[in-house]
């Protein structure tokens, strides 16, 4: 039996007009229309929770009615709205006294606005059912959704899953076809500062009804409630917005359990090009919450993050992110592994960077009394230029390693290269296994602080418009650096 939707609050413009046959026909390609689940012993019952803060009336129910639409009454015990103190008046009695009639739906107040992380505690709290879906308040549950996961979920307890995320256009509503796997995690916001993230396509489950993930983005997901409590939920002295899904990546990993994506269970979410919301103490809430799941999680991986985070460096120096006692009590308790194990065995193709890399920091120049910059927006290709030195980091951010080649690589690997002409960053070509530094991204930092350049034997030089290679001399001042 199936929930009915209200056509009025719920204009299906995705699920019903548009999406369909580029869906229906993906949902098939993957073997997933002849998919079958038992009935016995049946799949586990959930609870949808959806957390909110001054969401959009028209999303926030297009979100519960799709859920109620889409999900076998038998499976769906309850859908939980958590507002997490939203001031918008209709998002109060008009919402209390509109969900009434759709029974199974029921709205809890976090009185004090303290974000996603403890409404979502305060959801789980109260629900009932076997395994604890959660949603974003803009998202879209497309056919199918949820037994795959419960499925998994039965299957493996320890599993904590995620759908496939499709995107819906925020200013059409529509589902983006065909569905791209993987591409939502790239904005996992920690962990670009990080390390850079890519889903391993190869590691299909049994028929590839699933595929690990080392991180997640950790907003639409089902996890058993028991294993929920068992692994320590969340951080609840995480605040507002940010950081929860790494912690939990890293920390279901780390703790035994896994993380994965199920390919045949779609659900869309909107994204947005900025956050709307407020951040009552300020956005350094963010860096707080990414410094407490680094000092319990990273162990000394976490200087990697702190290098390139000048808040979070001085946070975690000040030791100003709150007590971490419980958390830390619960890593002992569970025997959780380390981070060194995390990265070989969860992610063995990323890279990671010099723990100690011989200079890191700005590159001040001598004669311009500048430095080094990448410039806006440059991914690679692009000259550098010469900017007052900030102490800032970003732009300005260079390691030079171990293997000699300078880098700027706050997400992205970046190398300074040489080219006729002035110099430009470009993707670096080595990347730990089986490679080396070609000569034209090595460098020599030499005594007398020049930098040069093994394919050209020429040196760096500040003058000009962009700092490019000249004939080596050490009497010229804008030819000698200095890491700061
Ligand atoms: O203070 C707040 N209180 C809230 O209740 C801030 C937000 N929220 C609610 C908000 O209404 C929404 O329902 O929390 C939810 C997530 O916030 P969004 O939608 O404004 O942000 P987002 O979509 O960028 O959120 C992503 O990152 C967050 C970091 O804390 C959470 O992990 C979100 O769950 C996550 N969203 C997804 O993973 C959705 C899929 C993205 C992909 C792929
Ligand atoms: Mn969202």
């Amino acid at each position: 039996m199936r929930h009915v939707r209200d056509p009025a609050a719920f204009p299906l413009k995705s699920s019903e007009e548009s999406v369909d046959s580029a869906m229906k026909r993906d949902q098939w390609e993957r073997g997933c229309i002849e998919q079958r689940f038992k009935r016995c012993p049946p799949l586990p019952t959930t609870s949808v929770i959806i957390v909110f803060h001054n969401e959009a009336w028209s999303t926030l129910l297009r979100t519960v009615y799709s859920v109620l639409y889409s999900s076998p009454a038998i499976l769906l015990k309850e859908i939980i709205l958590v507002d997490d103190a939203s001031t918008d008046e209709y998002l109060k009695d008009e919402l209390d006294n509109y969900v009434k009639q759709l029974q199974i739906v029921q709205v809890i107040r976090q009185l004090e606005r303290k974000g996603l992380i403890t409404a979502r505690l305060l959801g789980a709290s109260v629900a009932t059912g076997d395994v604890l879906t959660f949603l974003d308040a803009h998202c879209e549950c497309f056919h199918g959704w949820l037994e795959p996961l419960l499925s998994r979920i039965a299957e493996e307890p320890t599993a904590v899953v995620s759908p496939d995320i499709t995107t819906i256009d925020l200013n059409t509503f529509e589902f983006s076809k065909p569905i791209q796997y993987g591409k939502q995690h790239s904005r996992v916001n920690f962990i670009r500062n990080l390390l850079v993230y890519l889903v391993n396509e190869d590691r299909n489950g049994v028929g590839g009804t699933f595929k690990r993930t080392p991180t997640f983005a950790g907003g639409l997901f089902a996890i058993s409630k028991t294993y929920f409590e068992h692994i320590g939920s969340y951080d609840d002295q995480m605040e507002i917005w940010g950081g929860e899904n790494v912690e939990m990546s890293f920390r279901v990993w780390q703790c035994g359990g896994q993380l994965e994506i199920i390919p045949c269970s779609v659900v869309g979410h909107v994204f947005r090009s900025k956050s709307p919301h407020t951040f009552p103490k300020g956005t350094q809430v963010i860096s707080r919450n990414q410094v407490r799941l680094a000092e319990v999680w990273m162990d000394d991986y976490k200087e990697i993050f702190y290098r390139r985070n000048q808040q979070a460096s001085q946070m975690a120096r000040e030791k100003t992110y709150g007590d971490l006692s419980e958390r830390l009590e619960l890593k002992e308790r569970l025997h959780c592994k380390n981070f060194t194990w995390y990265l070989q065995t969860i992610y063995p193709e990323i890279f990671i960077p010099d723990l100690t890399p011989a200079f890191y920091g700005a590159i001040r120049n001598e004669g311009a009394k500048r430095c080094l910059d990448v410039g806006e927006n440059n991914h690679g290709g692009k000259p550098l230029i010469m900017y007052p030195c900030h102490g800032m980091g970003g732009n300005q951010y260079f390691e030079y390693t171990s293997q000699r080649d300078l880098r700027h690589n706050i997400g992205k690997q970046l190398c300074l290269r040489s080219k006729l002409g002035p110099v430009e960053l470009g993707e670096c070509h080595y990347t730990g296994k089986h490679s080396r530094v070609p000569e034209n991204e090595e460098w020599d930092l030499t005594k007398e602080h020049l930098l040069i350049n093994m394919a050209s034997k020429k040196c760096l030089s500040a003058r000009g418009e962009h700092p490019s290679l000249v004939s080596c001399n050490s009497a010229d001042p804008y030819q000698l650096w200095y890491f700061s």
